[in-house]
């Protein structure tokens, strides 16, 4: 559990949020955040997509410090009528799904520490609000994402949920997207990432494969560790557009193939952009 005394002190609300108390966080809390931002926007640029650039600096959330959701909530809803609220942990999904589908973005509250800027038990206010709320600013993102709370609530009606979150774990957290420019990547646990923002774009290691709906929400991932497979869309409308469709069929007929295929597993059937050599995680599990 995170250690944060503002977060300790307060009783959450049915909806889980709770008051950021932005005056609470101290001066080395908002050098993390300086540092973190300083070194992860000048990895970006020419490894991430324009539409996550052009969001950071809509938002401008260098200016200082820990953004105070008080300045950055208007510009964001302004923009497509999201919002980000906090959260004092992970929230269970179905709260997860509801905010999500009332354009409400649940970010931690929390900062990884100063010694520890690589390493997150959770999700912190840096994955999820640099990372996540860039995108947020841009209409076809943003509706996407509205259409994933909303599926996420049908999911578990329809006993999906395992399927839906291999989606969002291939798109939202860890996708690629190929531009004009060459690839680049929009996923917030990418873009976040210090090492990862390099690895999924320069290592021989991972396979890179075109984004197909059926195929992702078959394929398991890993938490703990950079990914050995990215998939890659070739614009939002695309992903937006292949989500468009009842998933209820398709959880039914994912429901009867039996087993998630491997991070690790090509198919015949795909369409590979590059085929990984998987040396890293070779060389871990070694
Ligand atoms: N809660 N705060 C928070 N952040 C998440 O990213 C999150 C969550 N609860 C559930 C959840 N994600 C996932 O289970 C869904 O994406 C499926
Ligand atoms: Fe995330």
């Amino acid at each position: 559990m995170i250690d944060d005394p503002i977060i300790a002190s307060q009783t959450p609300a049915e909806d889980f949020t709770i008051r950021q108390v932005w005056d609470a966080y101290t001066e080395e809390e908002h050098g993390v955040w300086d540092t973190l931002y300083e070194r992860q926007s000048e990895l970006l640029k020419g490894r991430t997509t324009h539409e996550f650039l052009d969001g950071l600096k809509k938002l401008s959330l260098s200016e200082g410090g820990i953004p105070n959701l008080d300045d950055l909530n208007p510009k964001l809803e302004a923009l497509t009528g999201w919002k980000v609220v906090m959260v004092p942990h992970l929230v269970p999904d179905d709260v997860f799904f509801d905010h999500l589908a009332n354009r409400r973005f649940p970010a931690g509250r929390f900062i990884r520490k100063a010694d520890q800027l690589d390493y997150l038990q959770e999700p912190d206010i840096f994955h999820d609000i640099f990372g996540h709320v860039p995108l947020l600013t841009q209409p076809i993102f943003a509706d996407y994402m509205e259409a994933y709370g909303k599926g996420g609530l049908r999911a578990l009606e329809y006993n999906g949920l395992k399927n839906l979150a291999r989606l969002y774990w291939y798109t939202v957290e860890f996708g690629l997207i190929k531009t004009p420019e060459g690839l680049r990547h929009y996923g917030a646990g990418i873009v976040s990432s210090f090492g990862e923002a390099q690895y999924s774009l320069e290592s021989p290691s991972p396979h890179r494969i075109d984004f197909d709906l059926m195929r992702v929400m078959q394929t398991d991932y890993k938490i703990d560790d950079y990914q050995d497979v990215y998939f890659v869309i070739d614009s939002f409308e695309q992903l937006f557009e292949a989500t468009q469709q009842d998933f209820a069929p398709l959880y039914d007929q994912l429901s009867k193939v039996s087993e998630a295929y491997t991070p690790q597993t090509i198919l015949k059937t795909d369409s590979v952009l590059q085929k990984g050599t998987l040396e890293y995680s070779q060389s871990k599990s070694a």
